[in-house]
């Protein structure tokens, strides 16, 4: 996400970082990259220039501080123009259903409302589930538009195990009055109700809408915009805003090469905020939009916060405690080696991980790819060890490593490697720790 921005903001302040001082010539220089990078990224240019303008004044007039750099000094002027732009510090993210409510959610064909549904409703029952609560959801669509839309919310109704109601209407209007009415009598906390699109902005999709819109009262109305329509979504986010009304948007597909100008504009177009980015096909790909860590992003200084973030909620307290006080009574052994490769496993694949990690983009696709391997590997010659070598590996002569080689299917170097990495990983468990510790400040 954002990795074009990202890497393109880098360019230009370490460029700048390569002067001596800031002066009108060099600040304007980087900020024509800046100006470009944008209009590539395909921000419209009304919005680069208001946001140039304010870069630039505040630019111009700045005392630099004898302990910064041109570049640094540029990126902390940057940061905190581009945090207020995003919707600022204490913009609201992700949003709080009522209960009960009808959640809404609208969009263009293909733009992601039913996948994000899914991903909504994962989201609202893990959230819950944190502070051991429960919410009852249930999932209904009202898409007669295209004939196998309602299946498919089905299919995924049933995958993340959320209740979903097929509507015997067969009009939008009176198969939404009916499943509400289904919602009310079951008592259920949220009604996410999927609506069909089309492929442009058409009048009866948006009279559909309308009616629908009047008749359930949604106390939340969503709109879901493809990321990669850059420029365009905005002009769809007005048209649906407009006729119908909604509260805050969902990006969808912000995994994908979109060069994220929609996503820089949003808020100063519209007004209102993204809540939610969509960041692949799965269920759990489902960010929070907080204005501060999209900032840091774009100018590539990752993204701790949201890894801490996924990793609290995929990793329990409890193991990261307990990986953390073996190591601290040195009691820490391949066995729980083993397990730490595969709680980083559960936070997904290396590639997913890195793109929160500052100045990554510079890692290739084959080095991740080598790295995953590894791991596999490393994985293979631990599960070849009997207890006793995996609780004091120091006993691992020779032929103890030729033996473990050939169960694992490796070489005898690959396990002196493994042995090399676990003595570095103690360093990763440590990192774990705080990480505990830091999630306090942050979630
Ligand atoms: N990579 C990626 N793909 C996504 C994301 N969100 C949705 N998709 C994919 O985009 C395609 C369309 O998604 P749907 O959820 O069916 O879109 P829709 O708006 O419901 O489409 P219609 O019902 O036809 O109007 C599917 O192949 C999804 O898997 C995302 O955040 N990232
Ligand atoms: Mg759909």
């Amino acid at each position: 996400m954002f990795t074009f921005l990202s890497e393109k903001f880098t360019n230009v302040l370490s460029w700048l970082t390569s002067k001596g001082r800031l002066t009108p010539e060099n600040i304007s220089e980087a900020l024509l990259r800046v100006r470009e990078a944008l209009l590539e990224a395909d921000v419209p240019l009304s919005i680069v220039e208001a946001f140039l303008k304010q870069i630039h004044e505040e630019a111009i007039g700045q005392k630099i501080q004898s302990s910064l750099n041109p570049g640094q000094a540029l990126i902390k002027i940057v940061h905190e123009k581009l945090l207020a732009f995003l919707g600022g510090k204490s913009a609201t993210t992700g949003t709080t259903f009522q209960i009960p409510s009808v959640v809404m959610v609208m969009g263009l064909q293909g733009s992601g409302k039913t996948t994000t549904i899914a991903k909504l409703a994962h989201h609202i029952v893990e959230q819950a589930k944190l502070r051991n609560k429960k919410r009852h959801l249930l999932l209904a669509s009202v898409d007669f538009y295209r004939p196998a839309a309602i299946a498919q919310l089905e299919i995924l109704a049933q995958k993340i195990n959320v209740p979903f109601y097929k509507a015997q209407a067969t009009t939008p209007l009176a198969a939404a009055k009916e499943i509400y009415d289904h919602f009310k009598a079951g008592q259920y906390d949220h009604l996410l109700l999927d609506t069909a699109g089309r492929l442009h902005i058409d009048d009866q999709m948006m009279d559909e809408l309308v009616q629908i819109n009047k008749k359930l009262a949604p106390k939340h109305r969503i709109l879901v915009l493809d990321a990669m329509t850059g420029q365009e979504s905005l002009n769809v986010a007005q048209a649906f805003d407009k006729a119908v009304g909604f509260d805050v948007a969902i990006l969808s597909k912000m995994d994908s090469d979109a060069r994220g100008g929609a996503a820089f504009a949003f808020r100063y177009a519209l007004q209102k905020p993204v809540a939610w980015v969509g960041v692949g096909e799965k269920v759990d790909d489902l960010e929070s939009f907080v204005p501060e860590r999209m900032a840091t992003r774009i100018l590539g200084m990752g993204d701790m916060q949201t890894l801490i973030e996924k990793a609290s909620e995929s990793i329990s307290t409890d193991s990261q405690e307990a990986l953390a006080r073996k190591l601290m009574d040195g009691a820490f052994s391949l066995k729980d080696f083993y397990e730490q490769l595969t709680l980083v496993d559960k936070l997904g694949s290396l590639q997913k991980v890195s793109r929160y990690l500052p100045g990554t983009h510079t890692i290739t696709p084959e080095m991740m790819e080598k790295g995953q391997v590894e791991m596999k590997k490393f994985k293979a010659i631990i599960s070849s060890m009997t207890n006793k070598e995996k609780i004091v590996p120091q006993i691992l002569d020779a032929s103890r490593k030729k033996r473990i080689a050939r169960g694992a299917g490796v070489n005898v170097p690959d396990i002196n490697q493994l042995l090399e990495r676990f003595e570095q990983s103690k360093q990763f468990v440590k990192m774990f720790k705080k990480m505990g510790k830091l999630r306090k400040f942050f979630v």
